[in-house]
């Protein structure tokens, strides 16, 4: 296999999906060596399998409107791989959804289900219906509308969607009882569910503590200590809000936060009231960053993200591509040692060059932020018992998991200099277990 080839074979076949061409051209950039090490891959064609969802369903969702107007927006579920397991990912509710972003998500998602250790195939579905200014009643008919297309494809174990961006566990919760009503079982098709219908312990917060785990064992391996490094977070959402909660408690410093009109900077550091203020805000009245400012007299800077800010440790938690080469050097030139990723996708190709030319510790979203998707496994075998774990049994696994997967990262991505590149490490990890279970399945 020449990665090359095979992309430019995929921008030829599939053009004007820039986001879906560069998630496939990380993860080739980094598995080439280790696939050209087996004959028997590039004999059965196993990287344009791999490369390529095993299908995607479109559809039109058409809901009625507080004003009595009839909407319409695009809905999609692309099923990636199901080798390891049922296809699994979240569904992401945003005006910029489209196909490309979709298939780069469900892509990512295939690999990161790998590293988790669970069996789970990878999915990704959405819809370009945007939620920002819509009454609670038109989410759920949109939802459920949503949901009238979905069902049919989905199932227990066949294929588990969950939240994402613009999903939270309101929008789980009527599209879960939407789909009740038609499929008629009741088995927890979908994750992130309400504690009292199958819903697991800490779902909500695990993408964010998954993440500040993951960055723990890798300043573990430096001997770094979290308490007092000054850290910089991007979002205000579910991700970023829980990476701060468990940042907060182990007593570092978060300086900024941010949404899509702008970022926050409080050089005293968001602490537990004001971050109590940001959920109420954010999660209750659907606010926006920029009145965190009012509220404590500290800079808002709008139109712009918060790479600037000097730190010592970046944690993207809102976006793809929401930090550029730019911001990469700027945020060396200030002193930033670690970048641990709550979103998928949010450095850029350039980006990612710039942290891994300066070998600092630089963890890729699928490593870094594959708690959520880890809980939610933990949450389909919760239902498969049906029974509920602890909290505290709950956040002992997702330790666990984070940890095994930092250990499959120094694995595959330590360097003979003794640099660990997450980026390989994760890559080359999940890509041969998916691998191998494709082979051994047959010419699917
Ligand atoms: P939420 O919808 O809860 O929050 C998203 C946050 O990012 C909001 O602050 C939002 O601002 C901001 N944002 C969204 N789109 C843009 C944009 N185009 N430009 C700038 N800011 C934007 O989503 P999550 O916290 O769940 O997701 C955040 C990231 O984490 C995504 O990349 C997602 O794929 C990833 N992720 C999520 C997991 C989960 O379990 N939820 C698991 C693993 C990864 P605003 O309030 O203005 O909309
Ligand atoms: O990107 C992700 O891993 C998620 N949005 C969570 C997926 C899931 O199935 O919990």
């Amino acid at each position: 296999m020449k990665a090359k080839e095979v992309l430019d074979n995929l921008k030829r076949r599939f053009p004007n999906e820039p986001e879906y061409h560069q998630a496939v051209s990380e993860v080739l950039g980094t598995i080439e060596d280790v696939y050209n090490e087996h004959p028997e891959f590039e004999k059965s064609n196993l990287i344009e399998r791999l490369c390529i969802p095993d299908r995607i369903f479109s559809f039109r969702v058409t809901w009625v409107d507080d004003k009595g107007q009839v909407q319409t927006n695009m809905g999609y579920r692309v099923q990636h791989n199901n080798a390891i397991g049922p296809y699994k990912g979240g569904v992401r509710f945003h005006a910029s959804v489209n196909l490309s972003i979709l298939k780069f998500l469900a892509f990512e998602q295939t690999f990161k289900n790998s590293l988790t250790t669970l069996p789970m195939g990878g999915a990704k579905g959405g819809s370009d219906f945007s939620p920002r200014g819509k009454s609670n009643a038109e989410i759920m008919r949109f939802c459920q509308a949503f949901v009238t297309e979905l069902w049919r494809h989905i199932g227990p174990d066949t294929d588990v969607p969950a939240g994402d961006i613009g999903v939270g566990g309101r929008e789980v919760g009527y599209m879960y009882g939407m789909y009740k009503k038609l499929a008629r079982e009741n088995t927890g098709t979908f994750t992130g569910k309400g504690i009292e219908f199958g819903g697991s312990l800490i779902r909500p917060e695990a993408t964010g503590y998954g993440n500040v785990y993951f960055l723990l064992q890798m300043l573990k391996t430096k001997g770094i200590d979290i308490k007092d490094k000054v850290v910089t977070v991007s979002g205000a959402g579910n991700v970023a809000q829980y990476t701060v909660e468990k940042l907060i408690s182990l007593g570092a410093k978060v300086v900024t936060m941010s949404d899509s009109d702008g970022y926050i900077y409080d050089p005293d550091g968001i602490d537990r009231e004001k971050l109590d203020y940001i959920m109420e805000l954010k999660n209750l009245y659907r606010g926006r960053i920029r009145e965190y400012a009012e509220k404590y007299g500290v800079k808002y800077v709008p139109g712009a993200r918060p790479w600037g800010e000097k730190c010592d440790i970046a944690m993207p938690s809102a976006t793809q591509n929401e930090l550029n080469g730019d911001d990469a050097r700027t945020l060396l030139a200030n002193g930033c040692f670690a970048v641990s990723e709550g979103a998928n996708m949010p450095s850029t190709p350039e980006a990612i060059d710039e942290f891994l030319k300066a070998k600092i510790l630089y963890a890729p979203g699928k490593a870094a932020n594959a708690g959520g998707v880890s809980v939610s496994g933990l949450e389909m075998t919760q239902n498969a018992q049906k029974l509920s774990w602890s909290s505290e049994e709950v956040d002992q696994k997702l330790k666990d998991i984070m940890a095994n997967i930092h250990a499959q990262c120094l694995k595959y991505g330590t360097q003979s200099d003794g640099y660990v590149n997450y980026v390989k490490g994760a890559n080359v990890a999940g890509f041969m277990k998916v691998a191998k279970a494709m082979m051994a399945q047959g010419i699917l």
